[in-house]
């Protein structure tokens, strides 16, 4: 597919990124990160243009190697001929600058190809808005014609699971003796697995943590014709195991693609959802609500003199019916609503 090309500034930003310029893509996500409106409307007019490329998440504890993993696995693609965007919103990830020196270095390697691009995003500040930004980034990377967009992140709380979800494929990586890694397993990271990869495979008892996490598995039920994840073992540092891990990504895609579009439907509820919710309270907040209204009810349900069940009932039927509730003569921001 499209390389990185150079376009014209004058042109419409949208444009640019469809022409898989490297600079517009980077500034388009930049925007999505900022949760500027002009992102919002930058994902509307390439929206139409994406769901070509084939979106991999990569999750498992910091340290795991993922990043190293990624960085053969980008390599490997190539290789393949295939181009390749990079979302990574691990802390410690070389790409996000937190690890060694040697890592950084490394990763830049792919810095000339411009059938590559790596991009990493702040965990900071970002209370369930990461998901989002991480998906639309890779929408973004998708729409400038990458064949594969790797979504690494590290696998700890709901929102790396959220963000997980936003791909089509999900690698768990693990390393040997990580008995508490296979417990977190149990604990939900099992249900999002595609394919597990045994990392550090060079370290002593690798092949226990094949067998514990075969352990796991065995304990599903898997019917004719489900797909069973296998357990892959990598050495990412020399790249031993990972043509075999691209394989394996392919044998997915093959497999799961009857049932895709389930996938991704369930993926455009989830963001839909995510957004009504987020304008729903965005509305209240501006339209429904006096300035420190919204405070003053926390202070009641702080003080037991309300409950939040009865404060957003009754918000929501404020919004539900904003005329009724607005006092006669009421003047301020209220009256902006007309
Ligand atoms: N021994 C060994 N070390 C590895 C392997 N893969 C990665 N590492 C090292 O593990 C450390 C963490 O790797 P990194 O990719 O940053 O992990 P991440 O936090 O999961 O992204 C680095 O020092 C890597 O060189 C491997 O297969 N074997
Ligand atoms: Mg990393």
């Amino acid at each position: 597919m499209s390389d990185s090309t150079t376009t014209p500034a004058r042109l419409p930003l949208s444009e640019r990124v469809l022409h898989g310029d490297a600079r517009a893509v980077a500034r388009a996500i930049s925007l999505i990160e900022d949760e500027a409106p002009e992102g919002a409307d930058l994902v509307r007019r390439i929206f139409p243009s994406t769901g070509r490329a084939y979106l991999v998440g990569v999750t498992g504890a910091p340290g795991a190697g993922k990043s190293t993993l990624v960085d053969r696995l980008i390599a490997e693609l190539r290789g393949r001929d295939r181009t390749v965007g990079v979302v990574a919103v691990d802390p410690t990830s070389p790409f996000s600058g937190g690890a060694i020196l040697g890592d950084r270095v490394r990763m830049q390697a792919h810095a000339a190809d411009r059938g590559v691009f790596i991009r990493s995003m702040a965990t900071r500040g970002h209370l369930g808005g990461l998901a989002r930004a991480t998906g639309e980034a890779a929408l973004v990377l998708d729409a400038s014609g990458k064949d594969v967009v790797v979504i690494e992140t590290v696998g700890v709380g709901q929102d790396e699971v959220d963000i997980v979800r936003t791909a089509d494929i999900s690698i768990v990586t693990l390393v040997p003796g990580s008995g508490d890694d296979v417990q977190a397993l149990k604990a939900g990271l099992m249900e999002i697995a595609d394919i597990f990869v045994v990392n550090k495979a060079d370290r002593e008892g690798a092949d226990r943590t094949v067998a514990s996490i075969e352990a796991l598995l065995s304990l599903d039920a898997f019917g004719a014709g489900r797909w069973r994840p296998p357990i892959l073992k990598t050495e990412a540092t020399t790249g031993t195991g990972v043509a075999a891990l691209a394989d394996a990504i392919d044998r997915f895609r093959a497999h799961m693609t009857p049932v895709q579009g389930e996938r991704r439907r369930a993926r455009a509820e989830w963001r839909v959802r995510e957004l009504l919710a987020l304008r729903f309270v965005q509305h209240v907040h501006d339209r429904i609500l006096s300035p420190g209204e919204f405070d003053r009810y926390l202070d009641r349900i702080a003080a037991r003199e309300t409950d939040p069940y009865t404060v957003a009932d009754e918000i929501l039927r404020r919004a539900m019916n904003p005329a009724a509730d607005r006092p006669a003569g009421s003047a301020g921001h209220r009256s902006e609503r007309a």
